[in-house]
């Protein structure tokens, strides 16, 4: 029997340049075809006013999507970071427009905080754009460090 560790984890997706769903759409594809990787449950998208930035920036579709994920979440975010590129991802403003923009949401129950990598991703209890997706595909997970499900997150930020 071969035994293979799978972990479930959340990402949240996000794009407010070009055809939007058409690269979210796209993303979640390549995703699937990276070694170790397969999605799972996706949510739909949603319409979103930007958060933070610059001005004048186009509004966003965000969505969520669960990942069995059979690499470590150093390599998930790398998978990630390849398929942002493979999209035209060019990183200029921070919090600036973006053709694709993938973040990586719960690893399991990890807790992992490195220069390159936090998990859980550190604004996710506070944006609805990431809570509400997710609140669709993982209502009952519970954030490792807050100890809240993300459906109780949404409820606090939408009080
Ligand atoms: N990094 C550390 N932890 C993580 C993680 N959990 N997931 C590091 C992904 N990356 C993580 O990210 C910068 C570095 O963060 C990476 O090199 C990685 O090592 P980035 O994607 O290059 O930079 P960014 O996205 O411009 O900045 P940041 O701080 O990640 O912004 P966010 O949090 O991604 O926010 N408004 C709406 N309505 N919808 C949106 O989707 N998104 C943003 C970007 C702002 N406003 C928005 C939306
Ligand atoms: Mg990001």
């Amino acid at each position: 029997m071969i035994d293979v560790i799978t972990t479930t984890a959340y990402i949240g997706l996000g794009s407010n340049l070009n055809e939007r769903a058409d690269l979210i759409i796209k993303a979640l594809t390549l995703l699937d075809n990276a070694p170790g990787v397969t999605v799972g449950l996706v949510s739909q998208m949603i319409e979103t006013a930007p958060a933070g930035g610059p001005k004048r920036q186009g509004d966003y579709l965000n969505n969520a999507a669960q990942i069995h994920c059979r690499i470590s979440a150093e390599q998930l975010l790398f998978e990630m970071q390849k398929v942002e590129y493979q999209l035209g991802r060019v990183r200029r403003k921070k919090w600036g427009p973006r053709t694709i923009d993938l973040d990586l949401l719960l690893f399991g129950g990890e807790i992992i905080d490195t220069p390159s990598l936090k998990v859980p991703h550190p604004l996710l209890h506070e944006r609805p754009f990431v809570l509400r997706p997710l609140a669709e595909i993982a209502p009952e997970v519970v954030h490792p460090v807050l100890k809240k499900t993300i459906r109780q997150l949404l409820e606090d930020v939408d009080a």
